[in-house]
């Protein structure tokens, strides 16, 4: 799915700011028809932003179901003849977008873009009511799926299995566009190279056409030189002396989609990429044939007051703590994050894990009253899986041309030992590869499912693996930890052959608590917990990345191991290191 852009013959306004709000307590708007006239509400939202923590409200934080937005919008006189359409780039976790009180757009996933054509139902030059729905509500039909329960004295609840606070809203840009009839609906970028020739396969789709329009390509160097032309919607461009995107050198060219009727040019689109490849052999990661070894962390989208917002100076900030610790790469744990962070990463060189929203598809966490068994009817079913599969597509029709992204992950920690796990991640892992076959495909292994127990990961490329020892196990106990470590790591390398990635391993650590004897919460214990994992590491040829659980410390639901959030970040909520952060840097910028 394309990004909306400026480009000669399209145009572009942003619709973030101020909505009016209002919280659908009685759960009546869609039956009052809220879309039919203004809301009826004195209250202010911004956008974007989780509105969760933004008012001093118990019951607005706790809110489960929708809440509305609406503002009024002004259509450039000059996009008459043209196609114009509205985008919300997210709405967590489930939007209804009306224009005036037309339903334009319904959308299930809270972290994938979603477009509609409004041509229709608005004037250029004219003005129209904006109003969307927001539903914050996870089921057996969501990705991330949860349950709701109703208390004894009727307030509904959400439940859920994943360790992250359910911010809702949304979080992410709202965008007004224009595209011409006839135009570039999508594009497809895939590339190797032979030699110091890069081969560019493209594919364009056209939409809106009457039949006559021909399609033309060009190729543009980072500074802007034409470097490779062609015709057709779809071919092979073949760049002389190429620059290849490299981890820590994201060069990155422009592929500009050109369609013509009788000669005219009716619309442009300009695509970035990066001449790359990926390859896994044996117990090796390969990016443009080099060993790669990923250095990093796990991280959210998460701020104190914007929740899940995303903001151009946080991101940037963040991306600057990155790089000050020396790492090379992250996985968007545990949901699709916002664009602007993936073209963010194709420019600076940061190799990316691109993680699907499904987490949590797992009952052995315990769900206090809740499903017993994870692959059941009353827990993860087929609407469940239908909602993964659209996941999956989304996220790589929309990532597929990030140069950053060079695995999918399908899924977090899900149950991997019942019977049900095989028969359905099976056919998961297969849509991926059909969608995608450039990258490999991983999952996530979840501590309790050891190599003796797992039965999944065999479907994968890639073993990726979250391991607590020291923390969840041997809690404190840093030297039977490093042994019982060693020990399941030379397991699941004697058991695959495949690489191996620790994408999760941490400590929660209190910032500013100290202790002589290493104990745990203190940023001793973390600095050495740290130190234990990564003698291991270096032991077992077939690891080949180290991702840190967390970059930053989170919000969560609140539980009795979660005071204010997870703490398990090397770096404070508002951004201040522990001491582990420079263990860290220490280790990662010297090799
Ligand atoms: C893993 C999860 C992650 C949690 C982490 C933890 O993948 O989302 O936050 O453990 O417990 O199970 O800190």
């Amino acid at each position: 799915m394309l990004k909306p852009q400026n480009s000669p013959t399209r145009e572009l306004v942003n619709l973030d700011g101020l909505y009016r709000f209002k919280v659908d307590f009685e759960r009546s708007g869609l039956a009052e028809k809220w879309q039919a006239g203004p809301l009826r509400t004195e209250m202010e939202v911004a956008v974007p932003s989780s509105y969760n923590d933004l008012f001093p409200d118990k019951a607005i934080r706790d809110h489960v179901g929708y809440v509305w937005y609406q503002r009024d919008v002004q259509v450039p006189r000059g996009w008459a003849g043209q196609r114009i359409h509205v985008r919300l780039d997210s709405a967590t976790h489930e939007g209804k977008v009306f224009v005036n009180e037309v339903l334009v757009a319904e959308h299930q996933g809270g972290y994938t873009p979603f477009a509609s054509d409004i041509t229709d139902h608005v004037t250029a030059g004219g003005t129209f009511r904006l109003t969307i729905a927001v539903n914050n509500e996870l089921t057996q039909a969501s990705i991330p799926p949860g349950v709701i329960t109703v208390t004894k004295d009727g307030r509904r609840q959400q439940q859920y299995m994943h360790d992250f606070y359910n911010y809702a809203g949304l979080h992410r840009s709202i965008w007004l566009y224009s595209t011409p009839v006839a135009r570039v609906e999508d594009v497809t970028v895939t590339t190797d190279y032979t030699g110091t020739v890069g081969n560019v396969s493209y594919s364009i789709d056209v939409a809106g056409a009457r039949g006559e329009e021909t399609v033309t390509v060009r190729v543009l160097d980072a500074e802007g030189r034409q470097v490779a032309e062609s015709e057709g919607r779809e071919g092979v461009l073949r760049v002389a002396d190429v620059s290849l995107w490299q981890p820590g050198a994201g060069y990155l060219y422009s592929l500009v989609a050109e369609v013509h009727q009788n000669g005219e040019l009716v619309d442009s689109y300009r695509q970035s990429f990066g001449v790359r490849t990926v390859e896994i052999r044996g117990k090796q990661f390969l990016i443009n044939g080099q060993p790669f070894y990923f250095k990093g962390f796990g991280m959210h989208e998460d701020h104190a007051g914007i929740g899940k917002g995303h903001n151009q100076a946080l991101m940037l900030n963040d991306f600057q703590l990155l790089d000050w610790t020396g790492a090379n790469s992250f996985r968007t744990t545990h949901y699709p994050y916002a664009e602007e962070v993936l073209e963010y990463a194709d420019r600076h060189g940061i190799v990316v894990i691109d993680e699907t929203g499904a987490v949590g598809l797992n009952t052995v966490f315990g769900f206090g009253a809740g499903p017993k068994s994870t692959y059941s009817d009353d827990y993860v079913n087929e609407d469940t899986a239908a909602s993964h599969r659209q996941a999956i597509a989304e996220l790589v029709a929309r990532d597929k041309n990030h140069p950053s992204v060079v695995m999918w992950c399908i899924a977090n920690e899900p149950n991997a030992s019942d019977e049900g796990a095989r028969p359905y991640f099976e056919p998961l892992a297969a849509l991926t590869r059909k969608l995608d076959a450039t990258r490999p495909v991983g999952y996530v292994n979840v501590g309790f499912d050891t190599p003796e127990k797992d039965t999944i990961t065999d479907l994968f490329d890639v073993v990726m693996i979250n391991r607590y020892y020291g923390w969840y196990h041997h809690h404190g106990d840093l030297s039977s930890a490093e042994t019982a470590l060693e020990k399941e790591l030379l397991e699941w390398e004697a058991k695959h052959g495949k690489p191996i990635i620790i994408t999760e391993y941490g400590a929660d650590t209190i910032a500013g608590l100290h202790s002589l004897y290493e104990t745990p919460w203190s940023e001793e214990f973390q600095a050495a917990f740290l130190e234990m994992n990564h003698r291991v590491f270096d032991r077992i040829e077939a690891v080949v990345g180290e991702h840190v659980w967390n970059f930053a410390d989170f919000q969560t639901a609140t539980g009795v191991i979660r005071v204010d959030g997870n703490k398990k970040g090397v770096f404070t909520r508002d951004r201040r290191p522990k001491a582990a952060a420079h263990i860290l840097r220490k280790r990662w910028s010297s090799n």
